[in-house]
């Protein structure tokens, strides 16, 4: 069918179990797309601006054909439906849904970097990652 991408979720604010398993139900439910690999989810200190909760984090293989872009609108989507309003960067978030790989693609512009430009510094997400590829290719 389509590439494979990596969605990185994480949440610190609210019930931040049933936020993830809110956007796990949502990225299922997306057209032209299948859910193929999980991790666990793992809580994670935060970084960015201090005194903030600690982080839920997971990673999501999807096989789709949206395009990076049409995919970053859905993610957005997901994101504002679960009662995102975007404030300081780094900072606290109910839901944050990012493309962390698509296929072998790299692109920036505006709206995105691919791979994302995280990926090099967060080692939760090389873990996670890690474990997906494992997970596809076993
Ligand atoms: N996301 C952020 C800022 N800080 N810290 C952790 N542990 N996990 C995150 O996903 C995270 C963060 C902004 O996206
Ligand atoms: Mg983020
Ligand atoms: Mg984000």
């Amino acid at each position: 069918m389509g590439e494979v991408a990596y969605i990185a979720l994480g949440s610190n604010l609210g019930d931040r179990e049933a936020t993830l398993a809110g956007a796990r139900a949502a990225l299922r439910a997306l057209p032209q797309t299948r859910v193929i690999a999980e991790t666990a989810v793992e809580e994670t200190a935060p970084f960015g601006p201090p005194g903030q909760p600690p982080y839920l984090n997971q990673m999501i293989a999807l096989e789709t054909s949206l395009s990076p872009h049409a995919l970053l609108d859905a993610l957005q989507r997901i994101e504002h439906d679960a009662g995102r309003v975007r404030r300081e960067r780094w900072g606290p978030r109910t839901l944050d849904l990012d493309i962390v790989r698509y296929g072998d693609r790299t692109l920036a512009d505006e709206r995105l970097t691919v791979p994302h430009p995280g990926l090099a510094t967060r080692e939760f997400w090389q873990r996670e990652a890690a474990a997906l590829g494992r997970a596809l290719d076993g």
